[in-house]
């Protein structure tokens, strides 16, 4: 496993397994990605010109993994802004719980997959923008 370095959020390369049959990539909870995976949901079939999220999070962290084709995501962290595109099943995208977050661009073959470290709550959600700002402007770990 290989990191990548990434001003905003961490992007971590997951080895490709492979052999005749095709290939394989493995993700362990604690180990691959920084959390126990308590909670995994997928998004698909996303309508062209669909943007989705609009939130950050209280607690919750998320590995973002586009299994079939390709996604882009806008991160803010409140002190930096950034796009990422994921367009590899060995690309994973963590998500702090401080990181606003927006994914857009799907491809009509887009999969993404989404590993959550708590069970979903509806009240670890952080729609408001300005809630977001004023809850982590002063957050010092990034
Ligand atoms: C996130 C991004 C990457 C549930 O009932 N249980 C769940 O575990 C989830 C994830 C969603 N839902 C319900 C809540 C909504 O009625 O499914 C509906 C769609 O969820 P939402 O509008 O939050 O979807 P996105 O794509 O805006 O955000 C989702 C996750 O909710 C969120 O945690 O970080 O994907």
């Amino acid at each position: 496993m290989k990191k990548v370095d990434y001003d905003i959020s961490k992007l971590i390369e997951i080895e490709e397994l492979g052999d005749e049959r095709g290939l394989l990539t493995v993700i362990e909870g604690n180990k691959s990605i920084p959390f126990e995976i308590n909670r995994i949901f997928y998004i698909y079939n996303t309508m062209t010109g669909i943007r989705r999220g609009f939130h950050a999070h209280y607690k919750t962290r998320q590995a973002l993994i586009c299994v079939s084709g390709n996604c882009k995501v806008y991160l803010d962290n409140t002190k930096r802004k950034t796009d990422v595109v994921l367009d590899s099943p060995t690309k994973v995208l963590i998500l702090e719980p401080n990181d606003w977050h927006e994914m857009y661009d799907f491809s009509p073959d887009c999969v993404l997959l989404v590993l959550a470290s708590h069970l979903y709550d509806s009240e670890d959600y952080i729609r408001d923008y300005d809630k977001f700002i004023e809850v982590y402007k002063n957050d010092t770990v990034f």
